[in-house]
């Protein structure tokens, strides 16, 4: 996968433009999610795990803002052979244009079907594994609970929605205590604080973190009976929800 250096904050900026998934972005996005949040590598391994366990044979997955592919690939990796077709959606040509670099370059027989779009637009059928890996973030809040809603009716019985998530506190010294923790964890990455403010205020109007609890509540009021958090360090969140 790409391995090309972030430095896109790394020059002083008069003028912030709001965060966008564009070439630039795209050229970088590997060493950028990586040193920006924490378990990031984990919960893509995990993914895989999961996949292994609950994706039943002629059924679909769907990694809903897959970026480069890293869920789609390590998914992929772990359901050889069970006739299943990975539906990998983005709405960044530039993403996907590297994703599919990135899936070509690995043999297999599991069918990809890439879909540049909204995933807001897109049917969701026969699914036995649906991924939101940080993208339900960067939807307008109004339109999480129709998502969610949506992925619950796709769905089959028995089937998991993983969503991994940067997550927001009402505690204000918990929120102070996980966000400095991250700035930490940014800093020894080898971000500067002149990257770190300028990416800050860069996604202030394009990501908007929820609760813990506003995540539980929406995801067991669209239906999902079982939920639980399976990773958490600092503001970063992965939860499992099984219908
Ligand atoms: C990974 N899951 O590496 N429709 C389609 N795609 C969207 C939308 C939308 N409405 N909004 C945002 N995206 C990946 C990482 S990144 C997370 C996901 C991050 C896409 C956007 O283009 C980007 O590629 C992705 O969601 C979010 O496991 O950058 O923090």
């Amino acid at each position: 996968m790409n391995t090309s250096q972030d430095t896109i904050y790394a020059q002083p900026n008069e003028h912030i433009s709001d965060f966008q998934f564009d070439q630039r972005v795209a050229g970088v996005f590997s060493d950028m999610i990586r040193r920006s949040v924490p378990g990031y590598t984990q919960i893509i391994n995990t993914l895989g795990d999961f996949a292994d366990r609950f994706v039943k044979p002629n059924t679909q997955v769907y990694d809903l803002g897959c970026s480069l592919g890293a869920a789609t690939l390590s998914i992929r990796r772990q359901i050889q052979g069970r006739q299943c077709r990975i539906i990998a959606v983005d709405n960044s040509e530039s993403m996907l244009s590297r994703c599919q670099e990135n899936l070509s370059a690995y043999v297999s027989n599991t069918d990809v079907d890439l879909i540049c779009g909204d995933i807001r637009d897109i049917e969701i059928q026969n699914a036995s594994m649906v991924v939101l890996n940080f993208t339900l973030q960067f939807l307008p809040p109004e339109d999480r609970d129709a998502l969610i809603a949506k992925i619950y009716q796709g769905l089959n019985s028995g089937g998991i929605l993983v969503l991994s998530e940067k997550i927001r506190f009402e505690d204000a010294p918990i929120q102070a205590l996980l966000e400095e923790q991250h700035l930490d964890f940014k800093r020894a990455n080898g971000y500067s604080e002149l990257e770190i403010s300028q990416k800050r205020s860069a996604l202030e109007n394009v990501m908007k973190p929820d609760t813990l609890n506003m995540h539980q509540q929406r995801l067991t009021s669209q239906g999902f009976s079982h939920f639980s958090l399976w990773f958490q360090c600092f503001n970063f969140a992965s939860m499992v929800a099984i219908k």
